[in-house]
């Protein structure tokens, strides 16, 4: 059997998204040092064929399921075929190859919206599958369920010892800014900065479109609290149901908004776009169980924004750019 050593032999699917990358960095900074990634180019995790050959030539022991489709709500609700699609494809090639490979250890990430859409909160693990999803995010909840229900079933079929940790809202360096497909944070981010830099050209007011209503509520974790997370579930988690990884805590995302503002712009005035979609008005995640096995966040809200937003001015390469778009968590 083997062992979570710095020398294991560790596939991080989805290595140049926001989740992937601070998976590596963390891993690195650890000391890991046998780390194992694959490009778009160089495979295509949609692929059956692809992916088992890819595993049997390079044999890892670990594997960190982060790759996918995502986006924030207008990209989920105009292209659902591509979410449903992408994501459906990734979780079950990489799982049904781990367990082909005999891979000792497997984590496959989900997201928040697997739950229904009119929740108890906060959200506790059982309510899964108990009542509608959200319509914005159908095709991609359908994907995340099917990903949680995969590792279940090749759990209790062959005995492998996959997991899967549902996040809630992430945020952090090397996240997506384009406004059309991005979540909320970054874009509002995007969008004082660029509404602050207009201003001072033309002399005009500052001022943002917040979409929706600003009423509905989201919980946001800094992506490194999750990589440490994700890291920690790998060394102490061995159970079939899926974990909630949060912070408990949420804000409206008026709120959002005037946080955001008050560190990028805080001359800018806040419009809402009520033709806009609000999406789930509430997805506050419980992580009573993720306290008790004896795992916290640790980065604070304001710090973790004022963090992306100076990763946001500093210099990038295109590459990093590119990297941060769409096919990958
Ligand atoms: O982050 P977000 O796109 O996704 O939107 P969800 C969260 C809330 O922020 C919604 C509002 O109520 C949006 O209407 N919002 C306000 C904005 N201004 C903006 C803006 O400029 N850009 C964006 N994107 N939103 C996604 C799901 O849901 O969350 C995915 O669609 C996934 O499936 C992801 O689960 C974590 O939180 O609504």
């Amino acid at each position: 059997m083997s062992k979570l050593t710095s020398s294991a032999r560790i596939f991080v699917a989805g290595h140049r998204g926001l989740v992937g990358s601070a998976i590596v960095r963390r891993l690195e900074a650890d000391g890991y040092t046998n780390l194992l990634t694959a490009g778009r180019a160089e495979l295509d995790l949609r692929d059956q064929a692809a992916v088992d050959r890819w595993f049997e030539a390079q044999r890892p022991e670990f594997v960190f399921l982060v790759a996918g489709t995502v986006g924030g709500i207008m990209a989920n609700s105009t292209r659902p075929a591509e979410f449903i699609y992408d994501n459906m494809m990734i979780h079950a090639t990489v799982v049904h190859a781990a367990h082909r490979t005999g891979v000792e250890r497997l984590l496959y990430l989900g997201s928040s919206c697997i739950y229904p859409r009119q929740c108890p909160q906060p959200i506790r693990e059982e309510y899964l599958l108990t009542g509608p999803l959200e319509p914005t995010n159908e095709a991609y909840a359908i994907a995340k369920i099917a990903g949680i229900k995969l590792c279940q079933a090749y759990r209790r079929q062959y005995g492998c010892d996959f997991i899967s940790a549902m996040p809630t809202n992430l945020y952090g360096p090397h996240d997506n800014f384009d406004l059309t497909s991005s979540h909320v944070l970054p874009a509002l981010i995007r969008k004082f900065h660029d509404a602050s830099q207009l201003a001072a050209q033309t002399g005009e007011p500052a001022q943002v479109t917040v979409w929706g209503t600003g009423s509905p509520c989201r919980e946001f974790l800094h992506v490194e609290d999750l990589a440490d997370a994700c890291l920690f579930l790998m060394r102490h988690y061995h159970g079939d149901e899926h974990i909630n990884v949060g912070t408990g805590e949420d804000l409206s995302i008026r709120e959002l908004a005037e946080l955001i503002r008050s560190i990028v712009a805080p001359e800018a005035r806040i419009l809402f776009d009520r033709d806009k979609p609000d999406g789930m008005p509430r997805k506050l995640l419980d992580v009573s169980r993720l306290h008790e096995l004896g795992w916290r966040h640790s980065i604070d809200l304001e710090r973790g924004i004022r963090e992306t937003y100076q990763w946001f001015v500093d210099p990038r390469t295109p590459e990093e750019v590119r990297a941060a778009s769409s096919f990958s968590v």
